[in-house]
């Protein structure tokens, strides 16, 4: 793989800043956002009241903790518009994410906001390895989700050449990528293992494709998928995080030169990890739940937002910026089995460990007997694999997950291209035990 680490001087100034100007610029912008969301948001001054407290009363960066959270419901309640903080009329763009259950969330940017959407995404990309006049092939999905427009946008604003593919029609990825000859790649991890399959369909290597880096996120993913990708397309895997009401994608990112967990924009967003069950802040490098409060929006401020993404807050490495560490799950994907915690990538881990068996799966839960039970569904790495072979990985993969995470569950060896694959976010788990 080449070595794709850019130029300091190409890096933004505050990106080698100390922590000391990173902080005096974080309690300006924080002050400034604080009094922005009271003054303009009905749903702020609500409650903030209701707490006691004022955006004066912030002082000092650790007073942010006297500070109501929000969460995901209070986006639901003041749906679509409620919590925008500019006429309807400044508004340059709007996004939505589904949701599985009920109302949409709905997140406004002003001209500025996408300015800067731009600047982080585009600060993202280069610290991927990508430069200017580099081209990329971005397979996120275009429309409401933020996907593909926000890493269009950062790819715009560093100067590369773009080729909006959007997610879907596998055979032409495979085509455009080895016509095009693209540097980099944005996708979800789930969606480049179904374009790796089309690769292996069409009978084309795909270590000798033009791709440098590929840049994924959306979902959660493990290093063992890192090193499975990265072997396959010989080239950078780097995360990419980011979630529609703080921003979209570029929140945070890795730097290819280290991959050691996504720096995160501290200049626009400011981070807190939380204790999910008491609310206190953790110290940092203690894992907890990740709070965001935006730093410079105009059109959607928000403050403290409970992400449910359980990740701990790192120091700088590459960059002055702290750093996340990959996020392990969201606390509402997380299962539990028979009282243990668990989250799909665990098994994601403990898959990628076992020999004979393709980096796709699902978990399938189901309670007959009163009991909850656990059925990993997965398939052989291709036609040569026998039944023999298949239940040696199942009692395999079974084993290290008894080993890893303390639970036992039922393997399902399945034939080649039996799991659905993803276009866009993999959908790990199918539920079937009774509602309530
Ligand atoms: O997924 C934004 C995005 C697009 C990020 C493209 C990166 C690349 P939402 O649809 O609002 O936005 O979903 C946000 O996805 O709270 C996390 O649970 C999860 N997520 C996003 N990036 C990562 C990642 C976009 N790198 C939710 N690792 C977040 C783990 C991630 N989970």
């Amino acid at each position: 793989m080449k070595d794709l680490t850019p130029a300091r001087s190409s890096l933004d100034p505050i990106e080698l800043a100390s922590r000391d100007e990173i902080s005096a610029l974080q309690l300006e912008r924080l002050k400034k956002s604080l009094h922005h969301a009271y003054a303009n948001v009905p749903f702020y001054r609500q409650s903030f009241d209701a707490a006691g407290v004022h955006p004066d009363d912030l002082n000092d960066l650790s007073d942010l903790a006297k500070f109501p959270f929000t969460v995901k419901t209070d986006l639901r309640d003041n749906y679509p518009f409620g919590m925008f903080a500019v006429p309807r009329d400044q508004l340059a763009r709007i996004h939505a994410s589904s949701g599985t259950t009920g109302q949409p969330t709905v997140v406004g940017y002003t001209k500025n906001d996408l300015a800067n959407w731009g600047s982080v995404m585009g600060r993202s990309l280069r610290a991927a390895g990508l430069k200017p006049g580099d081209m990329l092939h971005n397979a996120y999905g275009y429309g409401l989700f933020t996907g593909g427009l926000g890493v269009h946008l950062g790819a715009d604003s560093l100067g590369l050449s773009t080729v909006p593919i959007s997610g879907g029609m596998t055979p032409r990825q495979v085509r455009l990528i080895e016509d095009f000859k693209p540097d980099g790649i944005t996708v979800t991890p789930s969606y480049a293992l179904s374009i790796l399959d089309e690769y292996a369909r069409q009978g084309i290597d795909p270590r000798q494709s033009s791709l440098q880096v590929g840049i994924f996120g959306a979902e959660p993913w493990t290093n063992a998928m890192r090193l499975e990708i990265e072997q396959a397309f010989d080239m950078h895997a780097v995360d990419i995080y980011g979630l529609s009401e703080i921003m979209g994608p570029g929140v945070s990112c890795e730097c290819v030169e280290t991959k050691d967990g996504l720096h995160i924009w501290e200049d626009h967003f400011y981070p807190e990890v939380i204790n999910p069950e008491t609310g206190q802040p953790v110290a940092d490098g203690e894992q907890g739940e990740l709070v965001f409060t935006s730093l410079t929006k105009e059109a959607f401020p928000i403050i403290r937002y409970r992400t449910r993404d359980l990740t701990r807050l790192l120091a700088g490495t590459a960059r002055s910026m702290r750093r996340m560490e990959k996020v392990t799950g969201r606390s509402d994907d997380m299962i539990i089995l028979r009282g243990v915690n668990v989250f799909p990538t665990q098994i994601e881990e403990a898959l990628m460990a076992t020999p004979g068996l393709a980096p796709h799966f699902q978990i399938e839960l189901s309670k007959p007997d009163r009991m909850d039970q656990m059925r990993v569904l997965c398939e052989c790495v291709d036609a040569t694999v026998d039944d023999a072979a298949r239940q040696t990985a199942a009692q395999q993969l079974a084993a290290q997950i008894k080993e890893t995470v303390g639970i036992s569950v039922m393997i399902d060896v399945g034939d080649v291209n039996t799991i659905t694959r993803s276009e866009g976010k993999a959908v790990r788990i199918i539920d079937n035990r009774p509602k309530g």
